[in-house]
C-alpha cells in the first residue's frame, strides 16, 4: 500500500508512505528512506493520509492496528518524522482532523469520538491542547442509527475570553423528549451555557438516557445540528435538523425530516437524508414576516403559502394557514418567534423583540417622538430586528 504526500523534502517531488502486510511502515522522501516503523497487525485498508495534526504544515498519517475485525489502536503519525502524535485504543471511532484553532497557538485542534470496550470518549486535541468529555458512555445508539457520531464543533468565542469555544449536542433517548446544545469553554473546559432546544434539560445530562447528536457542524455564523430520532416504543418521533445562529443566539430553522448530514448551507442548502435522499432547499423563498405593534396589540403579516405558528415568550399564541394574525399582549417586553413551515417540511424561525405599552403611554408616541426617546435613552427600542 503506497500513499502519496506533498513534497516536504524540497526537491519538488512528492513523498511516499509505504505500508506492508507484515506491518512495516516507511516514508520515502527525496528518494531516501526518511523513517521506518513497525506496526503489528497494521490494517492496510484503513491506512490513510489525513490533515496536518501536528502543525508542521504537512499532512499526516492515520495508522491502525486491528485485531480480528475491529480496530484495537489508532495512531496519528507525523509524516515528517514518524512520531506518534496521538494514540487511542478504540473499537469504533469517528474523527475530523484540522478542525479549528481554539487556543490561538496556530495549531488546529482535531476532533475524535471513540469507544473502547465499555468506555466512550470524545476528545478535541492537538499536540498542545486537550478537551475530553466522557459524560455519555454510549456512542452505539447514535452510530447504529446514523452511521456517524460527530456531535461537537468549535465555535467562535462565545463568552468573550479570547478563546474559541465548543458546542456539544445531546438528546434524551427515551422518556420526555429533551435536547440541548452544551457550550463548553475552550479555555477553562467548563460548561458555560446550556441552550435548550426542546424539553427540559435542567436535570442531570450525563445519565444513561442521553445520547449524542450524530452531527454538529458550523457554516459561518450558523450551527447546524441533527437531533436523533427518539424511539418511543418502536415508533419514530421524527429526527430533524436544526439551525442555530451564533450571532443572534436563536434557532432560525428546522427541517423536519431525518437528515444524516448537511453538505452545504448557503443560499441552497444541501442535505443528505438518512436513507440516501438528497434535499436541496432554496432559502430565499422564505420572506421575513412583518411584525408590527400598536399599543398592546401585535400584528403579524405572514404568508398563507406556509403554516404559520407564532410563539410569544415560549408559548404558542397563534397558528394556522393564514396571512394575518393579531394578538393582544400584556404590557412589557416580549420575545416573539414566527415560524413558517413549508409543505416539504422546512421550517424557518424569525425572532423579534417586541415591547407593548398601554394605550395611555402610547398616546404620547408618534414616530418622530420615538426617535427622540430612543436617542435620549428614555425607552428601549420598541422592536428590534434580531436575526437574519
Ligand atoms: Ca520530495
Ligand atoms: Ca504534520
Ligand atoms: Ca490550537
Ligand atoms: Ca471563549
Amino acid at each position: 500500500m503506497v500513499l502519496c504526500l506533498d513534497d516536504f523534502s524540497g526537491d519538488g517531488l512528492g513523498e511516499l508512505a509505504i505500508g506492508t502486510w507484515s506491518g512495516n511502515l516507511s516514508l520515502i522522501a527525496g528518494g531516501k528512506v526518511k523513517w521506518n516503523s513497525v506496526y503489528k497487525n497494521l490494517q492496510l485498508d484503513r491506512f490513510s493520509v489525513i490533515d496536518d495534526v501536528d502543525g508542521d504544515g504537512v499532512k499526516d498519517l492515520l495508522v491502525q492496528r486491528w485485531i480480528q475485525d475491529k480496530p484495537s489502536d489508532i495512531y496519528f503519525v507525523s509524516s515528517v518524522d514518524g512520531r506518534q502524535r496521538a494514540i487511542f485504543s478504540a473499537n469504533q471511532y469517528f474523527y475530523e482532523t484540522n478542525s479549528d484553532d481554539i487556543d490561538k497557538d496556530n495549531l488546529n485542534e482535531n476532533i475524535l469520538v471513540y469507544s473502547a470496550d465499555d468506555l466512550s470518549v470524545l476528545e478535541v486535541f492537538s499536540p498542545t491542547y486537550k478537551f475530553e468529555y466522557s459524560g455519555i458512555n454510549d456512542v452505539w445508539s447514535t452510530w447504529s442509527e446514523y452511521g456517524k457520531v460527530l456531535p461537537i464543533e468549535i465555535i467562535p468565542d462565545y463568552d468573550g475570553d479570547g478563546f474559541k469555544d465548543l458546542a456539544l449536542g445531546m438528546s434524551r433517548k427515551w422518556g420526555n423528549s429533551a435536547s440541548a446544545l452544551l457550550i463548553y469553554s475552550g479555555k477553562s473546559k467548563n460548561l458555560i451555557d446550556i441552550i435548550s432546544l426542546d424539553g427540559d434539560v435542567s436535570e442531570d445530562i450525563n445519565g444513561d438516557e442521553w445520547q449524542y447528536f450524530p452531527e454538529v457542524k458550523r457554516f459561518g455564523e450558523l450551527l447546524t445540528f441533527i437531533i436523533p430520532t427518539q424511539d418511543q416504543g418502536g415508533q419514530s418521533s421524527g429526527g430533524r435538523l436544526g439551525v442555530y445562529n451564533l450571532t443572534s443566539n436563536d434557532v432560525v430553522a428546522y427541517f423536519n425530516h431525518e437528515i444524516k448530514t448537511v453538505v452545504s448551507y448557503g443560499v441552497n442548502i444541501q442535505l443528505l437524508g438518512k436513507n440516501g435522499e438528497i434535499y436541496i432547499l432554496n432559502q430565499t423563498d422564505f420572506r421575513r414576516p412583518e411584525v408590527s405593534d400598536s399599543g398592546s396589540t401585535v400584528k403579524v403579516k405572514s404568508n398563507d403559502n406556509y403554516y404559520t405558528t407564532i410563539y410569544v415568550d415560549g408559548g404558542i399564541a397563534g397558528s394556522g394557514r393564514k396571512s394575518e394574525f393579531s394578538m393582544r399582549l400584556p404590557n412589557g417586553d416580549h420575545k416573539v418567534i414566527v415560524s413558517l413551515l413549508s409543505e416539504d417540511g422546512f421550517e424557518k424561525l424569525f425572532n423579534y423583540d417586541v415591547s407593548t405599552f398601554t394605550s395611555t403611554s402610547l398616546a404620547f408616541l408618534n414616530n418622530s417622538l420615538m426617535v427622540i426617546l430612543v436617542l435620549f435613552g428614555a425607552y428601549k427600542v420598541i422592536k428590534k430586528w434580531k436575526s437574519q
